[in-house]
């Protein structure tokens, strides 16, 4: 069972409660390679009837065609949905342009009174899915922490973009138990939940059987394995041509999980995206 919901989760999210009422957008960042399991419930609360940009980030690594299909799936009213890598520089104008697009009411009212208001958005979503990174891109400098690993952002801070737009950075948080524990896995996968409270020997090994089946091509070149084979033969193959053994030439399963999942993240895989919409409607 995978759990993680540290106290400053709870905490992040009554904030969010308090500053969504200042705010003219929520920018609601997803990860590409797993939008759906990105969706946390706590935030339909939270959001109300505020207008959303909806951000796929780390579009990079993700499987294209899927995205496409998630895009088309989060399109709704009141919202935009944006695809994004936001390391890029690029994504400055893209997101600039969307805010303006969606606080348009508000815009219009105070251009009748002559002046140009100030624009107040909330970055939410899931650890390490890009949040920071996003906000220093907006801004072209390092105005908050950013770094590989989940719970990097501790606490609540807003970030001036420019004269008339603020952004509120927030830590990632999660919700307070998974009902599904295939969400839970794909959040793990992608770095959402840190590797230190999951079993990394389970996680890698369960990487590597869902990836055989989704996307065998890719496996098969990577790994030069067998199919055919059942799993755990295959896995164990994979052990030895990657020289993950302890002494006595026994399987180093934990090592071998690490680096199943190190190469997904890193795109050594392919480019890969965990659920596909199909499957959200089958289980409906
Ligand atoms: N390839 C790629 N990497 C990205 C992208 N956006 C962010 N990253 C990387 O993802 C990691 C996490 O980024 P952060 O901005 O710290 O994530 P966060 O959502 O603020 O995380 P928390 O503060 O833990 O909630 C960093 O190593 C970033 O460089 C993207 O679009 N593409
Ligand atoms: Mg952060």
């Amino acid at each position: 069972m995978i759990q993680w919901f540290p106290g400053h989760m709870q905490k992040t999210l009554k904030e969010l409660e308090q500053q969504v009422k200042i705010v003219d957008v929520v920018l609601y960042i997803l990860d590409s390679r797993a939008p759906f399991s990105c969706s946390n419930p706590s935030f339909e609360k939270i959001i109300q009837n505020k207008p959303i940009l909806y951000i796929f980030n780390k579009y990079d690594l993700a499987d294209e065609a899927k995205t496409k299909q998630w895009v088309t799936y989060f399109t709704r009213s009141n919202s935009m949905v944006l695809k994004t890598n936001a390391t890029n520089g690029a994504t400055k104008s893209l997101v600039q342009n969307a805010l303006y697009k969606l606080a348009e009411t508000k815009l219009e009212k105070y251009k009748q009174k002559g002046v140009q208001p100030v624009i107040r958005a909330m970055v939410i979503g899931v650890p390490n899915s890009g949040k920071s990174t996003l906000i220093n891109t907006l801004v072209g400098a390092g105005k908050t922490k950013t770094g590989n690993i989940a719970g990097v952002t501790r606490t609540t801070q807003w970030v001036k973009v420019s004269e008339h737009i603020e952004v509120l950075d927030t830590p990632g948080t999660l919700w307070p138990s998974f009902e599904n524990q295939q969400v839970a896995q794909n959040l793990a996968y992608i770095g959402s939940i840190k590797d230190n409270v999951v079993d990394v020997q389970e996680l890698g090994y369960a990487l590597f059987c869902k990836l055989c089946e989704m996307y065998p091509a890719y496996m098969q070149q990577r790994y030069n394995i067998n199919l055919q084979q059942e799993r755990i033969e295959a896995y164990e193959a994979v052990c030895v041509m990657r020289g993950c053994l302890r002494k006595g030439k026994e399987y180093d399963y934990e090592r071998c999980g690490q680096m199943i999942l190190d190469d997904f993240r890193k795109t050594r895989i392919g480019k890969i995206t965990l659920e596909s919409v199909e499957e959200v409607y089958e289980a409906k």
